[in-house]
């Protein structure tokens, strides 16, 4: 049977009508379980040793496009679909959103998973069924508001399975349920994502916005994903479902090796834990529990074994977003782990004296991260700039006693989403000019370089651009109400609401631009500056300066003066499926946090795939893209790390200083709190801000603001030489290949996993 006659038979089963009369909805579920069909029919990518990618989030977002594409079947459906008088993009938009992390790091957990079916390598991801993903924000009187967030319904990818196990928790014992998602390579077989889950989850017990009653385990423990980005204190429910998560991977993990006939005292020969950040730390002391209680290990024995296992990644030189948990809450949730954490620790103790390296500190506080550290093979960061920093500061302890086990494993991003799925006019342009090599091998992107000159390619590349920024312009205008002009150049900041990625210093840029113009200085091409980010609820200054953002678009937008000159919008719930239309519109990728303070970013990554210039510091991956493209092809600025973190160490920063001495900085941050501001916000949301950027700005955003407007500046004069900006695109493009999750993922292959 033909795809056609596939989904021919599938919808008339499913509803008794044919493709023709078929609603987009009805096609989309038709199309999602022709999907599964299919993938069914692939062959599991197996070998003698298969890595488990162990995590609490995995942002897969939107799965058909995807998947189509990796069966090989997506335009060979479009033209079906096309043919039946259906549009597969607007079938797409019926798929509602797994929202299943917050940001970078469950993002690059989903890229990394279809990577590593892409290259073939068995490879497994495990973590927790949310009901719940990242809430969805709504914006309330220029507030943000946090509403629940389901995306599962009656047929979803999820499929039941009849695994389950029992995990003990202090007080009650749980019995879980295994749920698989198809994980297909780019032309190659299937790996699986297995998110756990309990059956008694009570959907009901969401009353108002996302609030809910956390004591009630058994209703509440898969219910949601915690809306933290690094900044709020964890809770006992979050080591509830650590805890339920690891205990279950452990058990799936030594099941499957058993039923392979593995000896468990050879346990790293066939299988390997990666460990993506702290969350899932617990797995260490969960696998030496079962070896020992279960399976006759001495403890000697499962130590050295489980050592060998895992492997741990950090995301984050932020202090505070690296957990330690009270002893206390151990006790009270996974009481049979605290034995072992304590014998863990005495071990330490009694080789290192050395208060920075031990597990259990003085103030009784459990530091997972040294758990993973001491216990795994390898610790490794996630750009180069990080990990030089982990290893000379942050974890100059553990570095001294283990060098060995410290590697640098720089980010990657798919391009089967990020390039092929979200700008298939571009990657069809890309296979015409340069053949089709580049999607299986990313550097052959770089053979774009022999076109620098030709006038054809560097034109059709801008043509594709102002494409992908009109249909941009057409859903902004639908989904936000505003009215954006395709001839300006596209501005855009979109990650996380947080201090250190410093939206607030691209809104004093746009406060002082409008100044300007106010002024009667009128830039000479339309700007369009777009900001996309949602702020942990309990975060308050990120609450503020989403507020600012909102008053200033408020302000401008409004004004006859300067709206023809300047736009501002920040759209609301920003989530993958927004970023896969805000990235091939835009022309300028801010990226503009604090020197030292992004391990690696990869939205900056997946604007340059796509053409957009990099506007940033010399910060996380930004610094292996400026090596890349070279100085002229990017705009870099501000104090560098090593400058950074001297002001930390000296204590020497004062923002006010910065205020006092500059016109230009004092005029913009007065704005916040001025007559025209307070008009139309809240004056406590603005005055808090106001305060806090002239008394503490800890993230020193007044410290680059006259370096970065001058850098932004450079850049809007520079767009009006279009043969020099499309020649910038044309290498931002040819360059983006190193930063392919293939390259990535051969990379932990080669270094960490060394799967056969
Ligand atoms: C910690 C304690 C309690 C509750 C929540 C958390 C928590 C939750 C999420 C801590 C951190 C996160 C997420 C971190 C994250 O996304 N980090 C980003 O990881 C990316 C992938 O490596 C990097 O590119 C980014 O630079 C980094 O910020």
């Amino acid at each position: 049977m033909n795809l056609e006659q596939q989904l021919q038979e599938i919808t008339q089963k499913g509803y008794g009508k044919d493709i023709k009369a078929c609603t987009d909805s009805e096609l989309y579920y038709s199309i999602l379980n022709l999907s599964k069909k299919l993938m069914e029919e692939k062959p599991v990518i197996s070998g003698s040793k298969k890595v488990y990618y162990i995590s609490a989030e995995f942002l897969i977002g939107k799965l058909l496009s995807n998947n189509l594409i990796n069966l090989g079947v997506y335009d060979e459906l479009d033209e079906v679909l096309k043919a039946n008088g259906k549009t597969l993009s607007k079938i797409e938009e019926v798929e509602p959103e797994p929202s299943l992390g917050n940001g970078g790091l469950g993002r690059l957990a989903a890229c990394f998973l279809d990577s590593i079916a892409s290259l073939g390598l068995p490879g497994d991801g495990i973590g927790l069924n949310y009901h719940f993903g990242l809430f969805k924000q709504v914006f309330n009187d220029k507030l943000q508001c946090a509403e629940k967030n389901d995306w599962i319904e009656a047929q979803s990818w999820l499929n039941k399975t009849d695994v389950s196990f029992k995990v003990k928790f202090g007080d009650r014992t749980v019995t879980s349920r295994l749920y698989d998602i198809d994980v297909i390579g780019y032309e190659q077989g299937v790996n699986k994502l297995h998110l756990f889950d309990i059956e008694t989850v009570d959907e009901s017990l969401v009353k108002k916005g996302i609030d809910f009653d956390k004591t009630d385990i058994e209703k509440n423990l898969t219910l949601f994903l915690y809306p933290d980005d690094s900044d709020e204190a964890g809770n006992l429910l979050r080591i509830y479902q650590q805890y339920f998560m690891v205990s279950n991977g452990a058990q799936l993990i030594l099941k499957e090796m058993k039923a392979n006939g593995c000896d468990l005292h050879k346990l790293y020969d066939h299988a390997v834990i990666q460990i993506n950040d702290t969350h899932p730390t617990m797995v260490i002391p969960e696998l030496i529990r079962i070896l020992t209680e279960e399976e006759g290990f001495t403890m000697d024995e499962a130590i050295a074994v489980v050592s060998k296992t895992c492997a741990y990644t950090n995301h984050t030189i932020l202090a505070e977003a690296l957990e330690k948990w009270p002893l206390a809450y151990l006790e009270k949730v996974v009481p049979a782990l605290v034995p072992i954490i304590k014998e863990l620790d005495k071990r330490v103790a009694a080789k290192y004296t050395e208060e920075k390296v031990q597990i259990i500190d003085k103030d009784n506080r459990v530091h997972m991260a040294h758990i993973d550290i001491h216990y795994g093979f390898s610790v490794n960061g996630v750009a180069a700039i990080h990990t030089e920093i982990l290893k000379d500061t942050e974890l100059n302890h553990f570095y001294k006693i283990y060098p060995e086990k410290f590697n640098n494993k720089t980010n990657g991003i798919t391009f089967r989403r990020w390039l092929l799925s979200c700008n298939k006019e571009l990657a069809a342009f890309l296979s015409k000019t340069i053949g089709d090599d580049y999607k299986k091998d990313a550097d052959k992107l770089e053979k774009l370089l022999e076109f620098k000159d030709d006038q054809a390619v560097l034109d059709e590349i801008a043509a594709i651009k102002k494409d992908k920024k009109k249909a941009l312009v057409e859903y902004v205008k639908e989904a936000e109400g505003v009215e954006l002009n395709p001839d300006s150049i596209f501005d855009i900041q979109i990650k996380r609401l947080h201090e250190y990625k410093r939206q607030q210093m691209n809104a004093l840029y746009i406060i002082h631009k409008y100044l300007e113009i106010k002024a009667g200085k009128k830039p000479s091409t339309p700007l369009t500056f777009i900001f996309g980010a949602k702020a942990a609820p309990a975060y308050v200054i990120a609450q503020d300066i989403i507020h600012l953002l909102l008053v200033m678009q408020e302000i401008i937008n409004n004004d006859p003066e300067v709206s023809p000159y300047m736009k501002l919008v920040m759209v609301e719930n920003y989530n993958v499926s927004y970023a896969e239309k805000l990235i091939p519109a835009c022309d300028i990728s801010e990226q503009i946090s604090l020197a030292s303070k992004e391990a690696s970013g990869t939205g900056n990554m997946k604007f340059m795939l796509n053409g957009a210039v990099t506007l940033g510091t010399s910060d996380g991956a930004n610094v292996e893209i400026g090596d890349l493209v070279g100085e002229d092809n990017i705009y870099i600025f501000g104090e560098k790390s090593e400058q950074v973190i001297n002001h930390y160490a000296k204590a020497d920063y004062v923002s006010k200083d910065y205020y006092n001495k500059s016109a230009v900085i004092k005029e913009a941050v007065d704005f916040i709190v001025s007559k025209e501001a307070l008009a139309v916000g809240h004056k406590e949301n603005l005055e808090r801000l106001y305060n806090e950027l002239l008394n503490k700005d800890w993230f020193m955003t007044l410290l680059d603001l006259e370096d970065y407007i001058a850098k932004k500046d450079q850049m809007f004069e520079d767009y009006k030489d279009t043969q020099k900006w499309k020649k910038m695109m044309l290498v931002n493009i040819a360059k983006a290949g190193f930063f392919s999750s293939d390259r990535t993922i051969a990379e932990y292959n080669r270094d960490i996993w060394k799967l056969k």
